[in-house]
């Protein structure tokens, strides 16, 4: 029987740069969840169409599910198709989207954001692109969340999730899937698995930290059992409800356990984390990090190298934020380039429009037009797949990189937890500031150009204003800009780039001081957040 439930708005139910992403106790307030999902449903009429839905396991993912369920079915929606127990990576349904030609998903995810009763929970829409919705959408779906008044949910027992095939639920169909099996034919016509294959078998040897998450039932499938990876490659590869504790974003704060086999004795020849959905990636060789910025470019500079890309890619894009190593190697190869707000959803117009091939962004993403996500497994077996191709270990492979190209030392400094109002003040005294600042000579840098920074998409001509940035005539950069994935509260991210074209063996902290001095000085970060230094540091 389908019921109409009365309700009471929720008013902060904004979706940021990658959909809705609240602490668990708030989504678990009475409605919360259904109310969110009752708006988007109003917006997009799911009436007759197809979706498919998932999530990276963490705490209430087991009821948000059986939630978006039964209220899909009463919603007329007619199939839904759903990773086998409700789990599936970001990348694996965007890829379910675009193979199924279904309307569109939902991934019941906070990303790299902590899990458990007292972390964070989050929902993805994506749209028949394969893609997150865009901003115009979102903010259809937020005007709807102030004004809602009842949803519709069937009732019924919980859905069994464990047993693949299909079954209805109403009327609708719902069809469970191993999710694993299309993403690891998907991998396999993308790079050459028999030469990833060959390196393993002489011995080559690799870690892959899943930190608890969604990736670790992939990961064991495609590193050690296609590929041949000795058992054990793969780290902390059980979902858990809590990411067993950790902090799933995979960086050298969080990603401690395998930071420290990679930097101590005996480390193997490389390695490799993602998050909490499978879509973000860190590269490590021996005692050796590479930044996301110099990944995208180091990938795109060995495009050739790949089975899938070497007829030729289209072009590149980064966020803003990413440091510019990627631009020149676009300029280099005679790509196109982009640059664009932070948030993967900005890719999806210039990848439909056959505009670029790959792209990324400094937190830890990568991907290709492949999918419109970024791809955490494809970004390791990318290099997998170089490292096969050359021989050379990640250290070489980024050190020639610099050599040709130069070396943009890149630093992310994170202030966490400031107030909003108190964020949102100091952002719009910055921006009061910036024309005063083009041209001055500071901390030994001239300031080339200050400015917000404003996207215009080539393709749909809206126009998105994201971060500020200031350009020294070096080449260097400071960026600014306040994250939109936080669960609560504000974080300031300061992103500080400095080019040499010749020193490569430098710490990149030494090689910022200035930079972060006068990154401190212009935003007034002290005497605004009374914060002497950032919180983190990546
Ligand atoms: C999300 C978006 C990314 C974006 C990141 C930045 O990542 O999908 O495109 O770069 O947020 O977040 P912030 O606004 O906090 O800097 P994810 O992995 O959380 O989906």
């Amino acid at each position: 029987m389908i019921e109409i439930i009365k309700t009471t708005p929720y008013t902060d139910q904004k979706m940021g740069t990658a959909g809705l992403r609240k602490k668990s106790k708030v989504v678990m307030q009475e409605h919360y969840f259904e109310n969110f999902l009752q708006s988007i449903f109003n917006v997009i009429a799911p009436e007759g169409k197809t979706f498919v839905i998932g999530g990276d396991g963490r705490f209430y993912n087991s009821i948000a599910i059986q939630k978006l369920i039964k209220m899909s079915a009463a919603n007329g929606v007619k199939k839904l198709i759903v990773g086998k127990n409700g789990y599936l990576s970001t990348p694996a349904s965007s890829n379910m989207i675009l193979k199924n030609h279904t309307d569109g998903g939902f991934v019941l995810t906070a990303s790299h954001n902590p899990g458990g009763e007292n972390g964070d929970f989050g929902i993805k829409y994506a749209t028949e692109t394969g893609g997150q919705c865009s901003s115009q959408v979102s903010d259809k779906i937020f005007e709807q969340t102030k004004n809602i008044t009842e949803f519709k949910i069937l009732q019924c027992e919980d859905i069994k999730l464990d047993t693949l095939g299909s079954q209805k639920v109403g009327e609708m169909e719902v069809e469970i899937v191993d999710p694993i099996t299309d993403y690891v034919k998907l991998m396999e016509s993308i790079f050459d698995f028999d030469a990833i294959k060959k390196m393993f078998a002489n011995g080559f040897t690799m870690r892959f930290d899943a930190m608890n998450a969604v990736t670790g039932p992939y990961a064991i499938e495609i590193f050690e059992n296609v590929l041949g990876a000795a058992k054990g490659s793969v780290l902390n590869a059980t979902p858990k409800q809590d990411f067993g504790g950790l902090h799933p974003d995979p960086n050298l704060v969080y990603a401690k356990e395998l930071v420290d086999i990679m930097y101590g004795e005996n480390a193997p020849d490389f390695g490799a984390a993602n998050d909490g959905d499978g879509d973000r990636n860190m590269i490590l060789g021996k005692k050796f990090f590479v930044t996301p910025s110099d990944s995208l470019a180091i990938l795109t500079d060995n495009y050739a190298l790949i089975p899938a890309y070497k007829g030729g890619i289209f072009g590149v894009a980064k966020s803003m934020a990413t440091s510019t190593a990627v631009a020149r190697v676009a300029d280099a190869h005679k790509i196109g380039y982009y640059e664009v707000p932070t948030g993967w959803k900005y890719f999806v117009n210039l990848m439909d429009s056959k505009r670029i091939t790959f792209c990324g962004e400094e937190s830890f993403g990568t991907g290709s037009s492949h999918i419109r996500e970024k791809d955490g497994i494809w970004a390791v077996l990318f290099w997998l797949n170089i490292i096969a191709a050359t021989g050379k270990s990640v250290e070489e492979i980024t050190t020639e990189h610099w050599q040709k190209y130069g070396r943009s030392y890149y630093l992310r400094f994170d202030f966490d937890g400031i107030p909003t109002d108190i964020a949102n003040d100091l952002m719009k005294n910055l921006e009061e500031k910036l024309p005063s600042l083009n041209g001055q000579e500071m901390n030994g840098f001239k300031i080339k150009l200050a400015e917000v920074f404003t996207y215009n998409d080539p393709v749909d001509h809206s126009s998105t204003s994201n971060g500020m940035r200031i350009l020294m005539e070096d080449g260097s950069r400071i960026v600014f800009r306040l994250s939109g994935t936080s669960s609560s509260g504000a974080t300031l991210r300061v992103y500080l780039e400095k080019l040499e074209r010749n020193k490569f063996d430098a710490n990149p902290r030494d090689m910022v001081d200035e930079l972060l001095k006068m990154a401190m000085n212009i935003a007034e970060i002290e005497k605004r957040t009374g914060k002497k230094q950032a919180d983190v540091t990546t």
